[in-house]
């Protein structure tokens, strides 16, 4: 048996798990994580319907299963990925940024950094099975992790908070300057560009194209398999000097970020548009 955390809980292990894989003690109801046993591998499947939108409690669900990762010593890696047929996150809820409860917009924000924190700083590869769209937070997830495989083509990824009228912080750029040169990442923050699977191939915002998820889960443990013959300390010792400039930068300024979103948010002109775009997605086509 691997000594996993004593939290366990068997009976998430979902039906279509392998049988050597079990199922860890993240919140059974927003995230799902399971260990298959043989490989090591570790899956993080986001469960928040309909869009898996970015809330506190999803926040804190990942927060959670992250940590147990960085404690599970035989932890190999981790595919982060969703239960929705199509989306893989429609990033942050914007209910938790409209009309904000004052502690509780801080407790949000404070738990997005420490997921970002965690996962673009893991020890442990990680790899985003995109298995459906991946706006902004979405994006943001997935360009935290190391690799990142997509399904194609009918979904699309990118940054695009300048098309609801607000900023992405200086971390969100960094994790996008980690996959693409800095001109494509102005061209691509400035203009809020959502872009297609093959377009984000092309510019290497991705690093794969699958069929299907269950390709993209193929592909995503392939590309772990990669570091099967790598020390685990070098490998990771590589990585974090990589990084560290960015997650550096968080670290020493997390009370400050924390503000300035804050004084952001709550500006008349950012409400104003935050409930346009809310309008706006209620009232789209096709509803
Ligand atoms: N937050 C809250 N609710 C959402 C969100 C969201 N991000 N996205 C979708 N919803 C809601 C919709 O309003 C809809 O609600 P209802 O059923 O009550 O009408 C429901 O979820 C389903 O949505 P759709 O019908 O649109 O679902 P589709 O499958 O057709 O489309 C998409 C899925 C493509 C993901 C689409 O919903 C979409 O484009 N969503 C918006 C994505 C987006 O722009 N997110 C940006 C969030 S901001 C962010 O992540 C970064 C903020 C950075 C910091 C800011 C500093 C101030």
């Amino acid at each position: 048996m691997m000594n996993l955390s004593s939290r366990i809980r068997p009976s998430l292990l979902k039906a279509v798990a392998p049988a050597c894989a079990r199922a860890m003690s993240a919140d059974a109801k927003l995230v799902d994580l399971s260990i298959n046993e043989k490989t090591g591998i570790a899956t993080l499947t986001m469960n928040r319907p309909p869009v898996n939108s970015l809330n506190l409690e999803l926040l804190q669900g990942l927060s959670k299963a992250l940590q147990e990762l960085e404690d599970n010593r035989k932890c190999r890696g981790m595919i982060l990925t969703s239960s929705s047929p199509t989306v893989f996150s429609a990033g942050l809820d914007i209910m938790e940024m409209y009309k904000p409860k004052p502690d509780r917009v801080k407790a949000f924000w404070s738990t997005l950094q420490e997921v970002w924190l965690q996962l673009f700083g893991s020890s442990y590869p990680t790899v985003a099975a995109i298995n459906g769209h991946s706006p902004a937070g979405g994006c943001l997830l997935s360009l935290s992790c190391e690799y990142r495989v997509m399904v194609g083509p009918q979904y699309t990824i990118g940054l695009n908070e300048t098309k609801l009228g607000i900023v992405a912080p200086k971390w969100f750029m960094s994790s996008m300057l980690a996959a693409i040169p800095y001109r494509q990442t102005e061209l691509a923050l400035t203009t809020g560009r959502m872009f297609s699977t093959e377009e984000a191939l092309k510019i290497g915002l991705i690093d794969e194209v699958a069929t299907d998820k269950a390709d993209a889960i193929a592909k995503a443990e392939k590309f772990l398999g990669l570091f099967a013959k790598i020390h685990p300390v070098a490998r990771k010792l590589t990585k974090l000097n990589l990084r560290n400039d960015a997650l550096d930068w968080l670290q020493q300024n997390r009370e400050l970020d924390l503000n300035i979103f804050l004084s952001f948010v709550n500006q008349p002109i950012v409400q104003s548009s935050l409930e346009k775009y809310l309008e706006a997605l209620k009232n789209k086509q096709g509803k």
